[in-house]
């Protein structure tokens, strides 16, 4: 499947619906495969967030974003040079992703597959720390806590808004 077709499918929805579960060689879907992270945000926009910001799933489980902000569009993207030349974080190899604007009430998912420790932002609202974290199984055996410390171009505030990786290994959620 090519990338603008999976693009495509996840900004529907489809792919994780209930259409594929009646297809008999798709693995039936339980809650647990998909877990959703919403945005929300308080009237006037004075404050955005994801919340749970950080969160522990198993490779192959899907993240969605929910927008359940009515007054702001919110973006989930990975830090990834590939997306608005920012410096990687998330593991080597790992498919990054971008939503694209999401107005209120739209969502967007992505499976995800190799483990480590995915940081992502939301375009617009970087600067106001809206960011969050994954981690999938465990962080890779080396360089995360390089990249986990590292500047790197991000601003103060969203640098200091990750939970950090041992709080999310021990709790499996952050808000
Ligand atoms: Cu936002």
């Amino acid at each position: 499947m090519n990338t603008q077709r999976r693009r495509f499918l996840l900004r529907s929805g489809c792919v994780l619906g209930a259409g594929l579960t009646s297809i008999p060689w798709v693995r039936p879907s339980r809650a647990a495969d998909v877990i959703d992270i919403v945005m929300k945000g308080t009237p006037g926009g004075a404050r955005v967030w994801f919340r749970p910001k950080g969160l522990l799933i198993q490779p192959g489980q899907t993240v969605r974003w929910i927008n359940q902000d009515p007054g702001n569009s919110h973006t989930a993207t990975a830090y990834h040079p590939s997306l608005f030349g920012k410096a990687q974080r998330i593991p080597d190899h790992a498919q990054p992703w971008d939503s694209g604007f999401l107005l209120p009430g739209e969502s967007f998912s992505v499976i995800l597959t190799t483990p480590g420790i995915y940081d992502y932002y939301c375009l617009p609202h970087e600067h106001a720390g809206m960011v969050g974290r994954i981690i999938v199984g465990q962080p890779e055996p080396r360089g995360w806590q390089t990249r986990e410390d590292a500047q790197n171009g991000l601003p103060a505030v969203a640098l200091q808004a990750f939970p950090s990786v041992e709080l999310i290994m021990k709790q499996g959620i952050v808000d």
